[in-house]
């Protein structure tokens, strides 16, 4: 078994009926950022979450969530959904062997995300509204028909999403001083405050990095601190408007010293650019957020020089191939032959 529920069997809440799902999720890289680092005169890391088995951070959740909803002996599973969460839920469930419900917000899922929740098998449900609507519906239904939910208001998502924070740590031999995340439903961040400070009970002397949760501007409640009621962002799997983790995620972020941060589309998608240009790492706009944040704390003068700041690269480029396209556009064809080949690459 190479999976989380095997490598930290003893920081999670297992027993001997909850069956050890493992899909390999977890042991993602921490990849030094070197150069995006100078620039900002940190020393920066990004934990590329896009490694995990379904190409997202969401799957480190996932494996207990559909775990445990097997051991309290759940029939099905459902969830609503930005994308990945989906994604995650399908894959889970299906090797688990029980049926999946997804409810997603009609037209706003990335192209890879949809199809992993169709081709894994899931009953994949569009609903003509957004996200938070979705989960309305779903929490309704989960407890009318005792249907497992597997979004972050159950409580075994966050609590497998804390080992992306026992990672860091055991990687870096320590803290790091802060991490930037993305933050939708605003459970990751959450999740990692709490590992953190689980960690830090085991290992005296040592205090929780400063939390930095990064929104889209245009679905900010958390940052802005004012209710959102239409999200719109570029960044769809962030792209949520009544955080149900929002009131924990406020708390963690406060006792922790960090803050919540706001950035624009533009800012986003040039960070996307940058870390795939520049460092060779492609992370879906959404995880990209948090290199945004970084660039706008610096600006601010707010970023201590020196400091060592992870940044949660939360999905995967490949879940959102049109997002590039559409911006950058597509390659230019050319007639088969030497001349016209050499007439375009020497332009
Ligand atoms: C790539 O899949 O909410 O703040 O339904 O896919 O814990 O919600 C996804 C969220 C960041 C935000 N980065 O995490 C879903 C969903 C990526 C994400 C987030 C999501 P939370």
């Amino acid at each position: 078994m190479s999976g989380i529920l095997a490598r930290y069997e003893l920081l999670l809440p297992l027993n001997k009926r909850t069956p050890r799902l493992d899909l390999g999720e977890g042991g993602t890289p921490l990849l030094p950022l070197s150069k995006t680092g100078e620039t900002l005169g940190i020393e920066l890391f990004g934990k590329f979450e896009g490694m995990n088995p379904t190409g997202s951070f969401k799957d480190r959740g996932m494996v207990l969530a559909v775990s445990k909803a097997l051991e309290e002996g759940a029939r099905s599973v459902i969830c609503a959904s930005t994308g990945n969460t989906s994604a995650s839920a399908a894959a889970y469930s299906a090797r688990a062997g029980v049926p999946c419900y997804v409810l997603l917000p009609a037209g706003k899922v990335a192209l890879g995300k949809l199809a992993q929740a169709v081709i894994h098998g899931a009953k994949v449900i569009a609903i003509k509204g957004d996200f938070d609507r979705a989960l309305e519906l779903a929490r309704e239904i989960a407890s009318e028909k005792k249907m497992a939910i597997v979004n972050s208001v159950n409580r075994y998502r966050l609590w497998g999403q804390r080992s992306g924070a026992w990672e860091v740590c055991d990687e870096l031999g320590g803290f790091p001083d802060a991490v930037v995340l993305p933050v939708g439903n605003a459970g990751n961040i959450t999740a990692w405050w709490a590992g953190f400070v689980q960690y830090a009970r085991l290992k005296k002397g040592t205090k929780v990095p400063s939390m930095f949760g990064v929104q889209a501007a245009g679905a900010a409640p958390l940052a802005l601190d004012s209710p959102c009621s239409y999200p719109e962002t570029v960044a769809t799997a962030i792209r949520i408007g009544k955080p149900v983790n929002g009131k924990r995620a406020r708390w963690a972020v406060r006792m922790s010293g960090g803050r919540f941060i706001a950035v624009s589309d533009e800012e986003i998608l040039k960070a996307q650019k940058l870390l795939a240009s520049r460092e060779g790492v492609f992370a879906e706009p959404a995880s990209c957020a948090g290199i945004a944040g970084l660039f706008k704390l610096a600006a601010e003068g707010s970023l201590h020089p020196g400091l060592r700041v992870v940044a949660v690269l939360t999905g995967s480029g490949l879940k959102d191939p049109n997002v590039v396209l559409e911006r950058i556009g597509h390659p230019v064809e050319v007639e088969a032959n030497r001349e016209a080949l050499m007439e375009v690459m020497e332009a």
